[in-house]
């Protein structure tokens, strides 16, 4: 515990030292996210991430998260230095989506808007017409939808199932997932609802189909923190990572949390559903890379401008 004073410190003398910001994901380790905000960074998800290290006055923005938001934070904000603990932590979504494979799709139907979720990659942004999250996703497929263009969506097909349900729009998916959501079983949370009669259940859209379909709320991670916070109920079945619960617990101190089940939650294993890249994440890797300048974020200037083009697009919609 001395030790871990000790990195906190050093890491705090470090951001103050280099005009640097630290700027984490609800998913990350605890302790992080509260080195973040005692230190005047933020808490929250990529896309609020990015824009809070794109208006602070920093110079350096140390993104605890997975690679494809330091590179959002990098397309948004070219002139400051974005760091990451790991350069190894990334996404299902992200990996299973890559830039030539994806060009080629989009090659073969020239017809559709190109919709990407912001969990990919800054080439794949590029090739996009659009970026959305999971809070605006829904809307932005909507517009389009009554403007009379058919889609093609990367990469989650569980979010874009989703939408396309939602919305009744004329989407091609991509066939790509995310490992953690991907993970939670309805059957199990059909009985799990029974033990906790009148429980909220809170799901992220990148579930499975008969997930969602129990679903009280269907939100992104900041649309379902706001729910425990606004919603009395006797307890909250949560179905997203359960990084998300030491923000929950802190904003919405004395409710009921429940993680909602996965295959392998059993008596030896009640919490699996934590995404391994959001876990490489850790007070030694924040404080390694402000002290040795390491785990930047490149992205290449023609690949950058169109990515920015496709967020800002969003931005600029959502405003
Ligand atoms: O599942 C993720 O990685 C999410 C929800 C990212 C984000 O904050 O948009
Ligand atoms: Fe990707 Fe899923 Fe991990 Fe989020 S939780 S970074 S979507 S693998």
């Amino acid at each position: 515990a001395a030790e871990k004073a000790e990195v906190i410190e050093r890491i705090k003398a470090q951001l103050k030292a280099q005009n640097a910001v630290l700027v984490a994901h609800y998913y990350v380790d605890g302790d992080l996210q509260d080195l973040a905000l005692a230190t005047g960074g933020c808490v929250s998800d990529s896309l609020e991430m990015a824009r809070f290290g794109r208006d602070h006055a920093a110079q350096t923005l140390v993104v605890a998260g997975v690679k494809f938001m330091g590179e959002s934070a990098k397309i948004l904000s070219p002139e400051k230095r974005v760091l990451m603990p790991d350069l190894d932590a990334t996404c299902s979504l992200d990996l299973g989506c890559e830039a030539d494979d994806f060009a080629r799709f989009c090659d073969a139907h020239p017809d559709r808007k190109v919709v990407v979720y912001a969990n990919t990659s800054a080439a794949v942004k590029a090739r996009a017409d659009w970026m959305v999250t999971s809070s605006c996703a829904l809307s932005i497929v909507q517009h389009l939808k009554d403007q009379g263009e058919k889609i093609l969506w990367a990469p989650d097909r569980h979010l874009g199932r989703y939408i396309e349900k939602q919305t009744g729009a004329d989407m091609l998916m991509w066939n790509g997932a995310c490992i953690v959501h991907d993970e939670f079983k309805g059957l199990e949370l059909d009985l799990l609802k029974k033990d906790h009669p009148g429980a909220l259940v809170l799901v992220h859209p990148e579930s499975p189909e008969s997930v969602v379909a129990q679903a009280d709320v269907v939100g992104s991670t900041s649309q379902l923190l706001k729910a425990v916070m606004e919603i009395d109920a006797p307890a909250y079945i949560v179905a997203t990572d359960n990084g998300i619960l030491h923000r929950m617990r802190q904003l919405a101190p004395g409710k009921k949390l429940i993680e909602a089940p996965t295959a392998g939650n059993s008596a030896t294993c009640k919490s699996c559903a934590h995404c391994p890249w959001m876990a490489m994440n850790a007070l030694q890797g924040v404080l390694a890379c402000l002290e040795q300048g390491s785990g930047e974020i490149q992205v290449d200037e023609a690949t950058r401008v169109k990515a920015h083009g496709c967020i800002d697009r969003m931005l600029d919609f959502v405003a």
